[in-house]
């Protein structure tokens, strides 16, 4: 297992769309474990393969509260079949975009299709953070972020200071 560098914005890989997973072979399988111990080191509660440099549709979550026991999920080839009308709003945040958190308003419900890492399709139906969460990773898998859903005025403010961290971090001709 291994603990892999987090891709950051504005890194143009987080704008990839994830491609299906073929086969959940032992490839699969380490790339699940690498994207977990990423994710518990960080620390993060999901985290999906693109972060990680992989445009592969597949995420790892853990929404365990600190005093509980681990409780690592891994979701190939997501889908959201079903989602609720109500909404709810959670401040999210994003290890891709650290330190910046904002409000976010998304159903309150999702039923998701998914293989899980022995290659068996399962279906679940979340709500509260899990849902938020899964919504968050699936969208990661079709290059959106959550910053796509606040004021252009926040975005372009949030991309701004990004893109002039990363300037102060590598040569210019390096980050556009
Ligand atoms: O660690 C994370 N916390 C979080 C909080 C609220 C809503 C979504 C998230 S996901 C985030 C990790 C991450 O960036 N996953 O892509
Ligand atoms: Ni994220």
């Amino acid at each position: 297992m291994s603990i892999r560098p987090l891709i950051i914005l504005p890194d143009p890989i987080l704008r990839q769309v994830s491609q299906p997973v073929a086969t959940v072979d032992d490839a699969v399988r380490k790339l699940s474990e690498d994207m977990l111990e990423t994710m518990y080191d960080a620390p993060g509660i999901g985290l999906a393969a693109i972060q990680i440099g992989e445009p592969l549709r597949m995420l790892v979550i853990d929404v365990s509260k600190d005093d509980e026991a681990k409780a690592p999920q891994v979701f190939i080839n997501p889908e959201i079949v079903e989602q609720s009308d109500d909404r709810s709003v959670y401040e999210e945040g994003c290890l891709s975009i650290p330190d910046y958190y904002a409000e976010v308003e998304r159903p309150a419900g999702v039923r998701v299709r998914f293989i899980d890492q022995l290659g068996k399709q399962q279906e679940v139906m979340a709500d509260g953070l899990l849902a938020t969460c899964l919504q968050h990773e699936i969208d990661h898998l079709n290059g959106v972020l959550f910053i796509d859903y606040i004021s252009k005025l926040k975005r372009d403010m949030v991309v701004r200071k990004f893109k002039k961290l990363a300037r102060d971090r590598v040569p210019e001709r390096m980050v556009g």
